[in-house]
């Protein structure tokens, strides 16, 4: 066969390697009529999320068809593909893609079960089985809240998913309700969240949350994105990690990145808002425990601009090396890529950390998440919407003078396939409310999801959202605030602590 042609085949023999995936393709190749998500997801016990997950993936690789009817998604398979599909799944045929056959007359095969096996420390935990005889990759991307880790995060994953690898993705705050799930998930990511804590004080939850995604995604590598005020991970992560699981993981440099503006103003090149002597203590510990400082957004700045910065932070962390990218534009990425894929770890002794000043000043900063159920009378479109609520937000924040760290709103249409997300961000005061993906078509009913983390009275959060809510809704686009939970941050008291 030429060559061209057996690389066309490569994308649905990878789509169709998912037993999920077979499954929904076996369902519907046994019927007339195409099904809604829900009914997929019903007749084979997936979640609607993952059910829409697959189905965007077999769309993508041209085995099913989408047609929208009114507020419903039908699934179907492909024109092309029904009659041979079809005679296979009633035991007639294969479906023939030319350089191979698939037969759906047979249940997929069953896959061995999860072995149970025992941690040391005495912690069984039947979740995290085994992926392979080598060891699986741990890689942590940290750095202060609005840094861009999400972003980077989202790039790595998907070059070493080009690159042929299984990426599982962890993400953690100490809320629920997280936009960087919503976003890593929307790029079609297994990923996992840890709430309600840093990885550090529930670090068991982490090694869950990796078993979890072993059962589905069987990883071969897991990206970690720290809560964005979290510090001292190398002591209470990664060596733990190392110490533990130490056959199971080789563990990366620890990457800690920073907006190029904000790190500017903290380390006094630029004059400007800033945050507070105990909120800006972690951010300069989280530089001083990194084994690599990456300036991210470097499209954001000139090159006098990055040399400044990159000159200031190497004589401010001697002997850590500085890089600086855009995971947008795709800028510098591969100088990182090469470290945190061939590089492990050094050990080296625990950064010296002060926990007082630490839980302090975790505490002088506002989280808040909410979720806002949107209905409009008439189609409205997402991105307008979001910008408004932001606005709105950012305005009363600067009346207070509380400096924003990070306001991230996603809104996710009802009946949406994965995929489709709108996602706004502020990361500063003085910055404007940036559209970062937009919705292919306006929406008459959904979801936001709206993470506000500030130096500034959660008290003072809650009334500056619910306000912002009120003001934004209309007749004609009802806004309703349906959960709101807000707090500081508590002290944090690590699991395990490897000086
Ligand atoms: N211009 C530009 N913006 C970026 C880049 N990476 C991230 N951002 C933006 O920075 C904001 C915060 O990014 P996010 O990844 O959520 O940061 P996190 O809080 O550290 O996870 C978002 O508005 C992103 O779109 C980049 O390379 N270039
Ligand atoms: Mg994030």
């Amino acid at each position: 066969m030429a060559e061209a042609e057996e690389n066309a085949c490569i994308p649905i023999l990878r789509a169709l390697s998912d037993e999920s995936r077979w499954r929904i393709v076996r369902l519907l190749a046994g019927r007339e009529s195409s099904l809604t998500l829900g009914e997929i997801a019903d007749a084979l016990e997936l979640s609607v999320y993952n059910a829409s997950r697959h189905v965007k993936n077999l769309h993508e690789v041209g085995v099913v068809t989408i047609r929208r009817d009114g507020r419903f998604k039908h699934v179907g398979i492909a024109e092309h593909y029904r009659g041979s599909i079809q005679s296979a799944a009633a035991g007639s045929g294969d479906l023939d893609l030319g350089c191979c056959r698939f037969d759906f007359s047979r249940e997929p095969g069953e896959r061995p079960p999860f072995s149970n096996f025992q941690l040391r420390e005495n912690a069984t935990i039947s979740t995290l089985s085994p992926m392979s005889s080598s060891p699986a990759r741990y890689i942590m991307i940290g750095g202060f809240l609005g840094a861009g880790k999400t972003t980077a995060v989202a790039a790595v994953a998907r070059h070493l998913s080009e690159k042929g690898h299984r990426v599982g993705l962890i993400t953690n705050d100490q809320g629920r309700e997280l936009v960087d799930t919503a976003m890593l998930r929307s790029r079609g990511f297994a990923t996992e969240e840890i709430a309600g804590g840093c990885f550090c004080c529930r670090f068991n939850s982490l090694v869950d949350a990796a078993g979890k995604l072993t059962e589905e995604a069987k990883p071969d590598v897991f990206i970690a994105e720290p809560v964005g005020s979290c510090t001292d991970l190398v002591a209470t992560v990664t060596y733990p990690l190392r110490r533990i699981y130490g056959e199971q993981f080789t563990v990366a440099p620890l990457s800690v990145l920073v907006d190029p503006m904000r790190a500017r103003r903290i380390l006094g090149l630029e004059e400007g808002r800033s945050f507070s002597e105990k909120v800006t203590y972690i951010y300069c510990k989280q530089l001083e425990e990194a084994d690599v400082i990456v300036i991210s957004k470097r499209d954001l700045i000139d090159d006098a601009t990055e040399e400044e910065l990159r000159a200031a932070l190497e004589e401010r962390f001697p002997g850590t090396r500085v890089l600086a990218i855009s995971a947008r534009e795709g800028v510098g990425m591969d100088e990182w890529f090469e470290i945190i894929e061939s590089e492990d770890q050094v050990a080296r002794p625990a950064m010296k950390i002060d926990y007082d000043i630490y839980a302090e000043g975790e505490a002088l900063l506002g989280w808040l998440n909410a979720t806002i159920e949107v209905t409009a009378e008439d189609e409205v479109d997402a991105g307008p919407l979001l910008k408004a609520i932001a606005q709105i937000i950012q305005n009363r924040l600067n009346g207070k003078s509380a400096e924003v760290a990070h306001l991230k709103m996603t809104l996710s249409p009802d009946n949406a396939f994965a995929g489709e997300v709108a996602i706004v961000n502020l990361v500063r005061n003085d910055y404007k409310p940036e559209l970062c993906q937009e919705l292919d078509e306006p929406i008459t009913s959904g979801q936001i999801i709206l993470n506000l983390r500030a130096e500034c009275d959660p008290d003072d959060l809650a009334k500056i959202v619910a306000d912002a809510v009120s003001s934004a809704s209309s007749k004609a686009c009802r806004l309703t605030l349906e959960h709101l939970e807000n707090f500081r941050p508590g002290r944090p008291v690590p699991t395990h602590r490897d000086a």
